[in-house]
């Protein structure tokens, strides 16, 4: 069948207001947050229930015609661009966006996939509970997209990656079928774990319209610090200290090379450095518990004084409001947009074992700067979970476009360091369009074989979201 066949058909289906295709309508669904793609939909389909997504699906498979998920479209991976060639219909999943249950004794919230993680996060504070996800795109990025990415973010030193709040799922299969598999089970051994195999997928083993995840226990004493910290290493030192003494109350660490912090104070409005002086490097610490009486101040505060006298830290604020713990998150929850503000950045969204941060620091930005004079290394990210965001800005002097023609040979020069050190290439961003190049390399051999025969069995016609993931 035709596109064009194929359009008229899921007019028919979803309404007028449930496909769009005016070019200007669909030109924001057809690039991506980094601006690296510039693809073209044949349409965007808008389904307000499973039923006409699955429906949805059910007639693109009978055309032949590709399906690209959307969420928020903050993919850092090029994930939800669809091709240039108007030949794939994009399905965005932003109007099922309905909260369908919460239970503060389960511990569970049982949302459709285009809820905002914002709104999710609020919804389960309402009930007195708190969804432990938190990533600086929350505002935009949707529950879908934050499973389909297994999306990790501040608090995974604590509660690890998204696939670890996952209790149930419902997803639309290939051929337009739905496995409704929202349970919220604690215990259920019962064959194989479907729904860890699409947590992660990317859209392209099928499309998640609804989830069951886990919450915890709100908690009642939080206290936020940012650190300035005289290396990685002392930056290490200080998140084992904080680590050893209560692994329960980390709530997140994060490490932020001087530079990084530069540009947020330099590009984001109302960005003030709460310290004396700049540092070449800072940690920003949150503590976190529900046990009221735990006294984490006083905690919090020793053991920065004891950082203090080891020569750890050279200067550090606590937070004495929200508005303040606000303030400080902001610095960190910047960088990406700062980054883009400054000029063209090339990422690495690498992890390693926690204890090897400081070397891959060292090496990357040694080996970064033998490859190009004058390039900026950035990095910055999760250190409690050995996730480094290894972002590199472009020389001042140089264009925009020579810079990011490198992109691939200083990945490479990145992606061997961190081969060394035990790493992986993507830790939280995924693979998307940018990195499938990578996977023979990197998940060669049966691993990949494995991966390929489980696309196959799932999607015989390769038609979710094709170019992603898979070289
Ligand atoms: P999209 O970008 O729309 O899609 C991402 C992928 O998932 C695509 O492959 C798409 O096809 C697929 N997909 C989307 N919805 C569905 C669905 N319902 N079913 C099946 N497949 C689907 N990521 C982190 O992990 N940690 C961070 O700290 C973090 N911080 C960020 C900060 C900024 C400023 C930005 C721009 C991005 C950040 N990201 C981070 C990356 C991004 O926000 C995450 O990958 C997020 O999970 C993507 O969600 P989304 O709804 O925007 O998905
Ligand atoms: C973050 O942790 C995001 O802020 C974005 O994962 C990282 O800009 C980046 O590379
Ligand atoms: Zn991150």
């Amino acid at each position: 069948m035709m596109v064009a066949a194929l359009v008229a058909r899921l007019r028919a289906t979803l309404g007028e207001s449930g496909l769009l295709t005016e070019p200007g309508d669909i030109a924001p669904f057809s690039t991506d947050w980094r601006g690296l793609y510039r693809g073209r939909a044949a349409a965007v389909a808008r389904p307000a229930s499973t039923a006409e997504l699955a429906e949805t699906v059910r007639l693109c498979a009978e055309a032949g015609v590709p399906v690209v998920p959307q969420g928020g479209n903050t993919s850092m991976v090029g994930g939800a661009v669809p091709a240039g060639d108007g030949s794939e219909i994009v399905v965005t999943l932003a109007r099922m966006n309905r909260v369908r249950g919460i239970d503060a004794i389960d511990l569970s919230i049982t949302l459709e996939a285009g809820v905002t993680l914002k709104a999710a996060q609020d919804a389960a504070a309402e009930a007195g509970c708190l969804l432990p996800l938190s990533i600086a795109a929350e505002g935009t990025a949707q529950i879908g997209g934050v499973l389909a990415t297994n999306a990790g973010g501040n608090n995974t030193v604590r509660y690890g990656n998204a696939r670890d709040l996952v209790l149930g799922l419902e997803v639309v299969l290939a051929d337009g079928s739905v496995w409704n598999g929202l349970r919220r089970l604690r215990k259920d051994n019962t064959g194989y774990c479907l729904r860890q195999l699409f947590v992660g997928s990317e859209g392209t083993l099928g499309i998640i319209t609804a989830a069951v995840l886990k919450l915890v226990p709100r908690p009642v004493e939080t206290e936020v610090a940012l650190c300035a910290v005289p290396s990685p290493e002392a930056a290490l030192r200080l998140f084992t200290r904080l680590h050893r003494a209560d692994p329960a109350s980390v709530q997140a660490f994060e490490y932020m090379a001087g530079t990084g912090m530069g540009f947020v104070l330099r590009h984001i409005p109302g960005a003030v450095l709460p310290l004396a002086a700049p540092s070449p490097h800072y940690a920003l610490v949150e503590l976190a518990t529900p046990r009221a009486g735990a006294g984490l101040r006083a905690a919090l505060e020793a053991a920065l004084e004891a950082a203090l006298e080891a020569d750890d830290i050279t200067d550090a604020v606590v937070a004495e409001s929200g508005a303040q713990r606000a303030a400080i998150w902001k610095l960190r929850e910047e960088h990406a947009e700062a980054q883009k503000r400054e000029g063209a950045s090339i990422k690495n969204d690498v992890s390693v074992p926690v204890s090897r941060v400081p070397d891959l620091i060292r090496r990357a930005s040694a080996a970064c700067a033998a490859l190009m004079p004058g390039i900026r290394p950035v990095p910055f990210g999760h250190m409690g979970d050995g996730n480094i965001h290894f972002n590199l800005e472009q020389p001042v002097d140089m264009h925009a476009a020579d810079f990011l023609a490198r992109d691939h040979e200083i990945m490479d020069a990145v992606g061997e360091i961190v081969r060394d050190l035990d790493g992986s290439f993507s830790a939280e961003h995924g693979v998307g369009k940018l990195k499938p190049y990578m996977m023979p390399l990197w998940r060669g051999g049966a691993e990949l074989e494995a991966m390929r025969r489980i696309k196959l069995a799932l999607d015989p016609s390769g038609l979710l979201n094709p170019g992603k993931v898979l070289p």
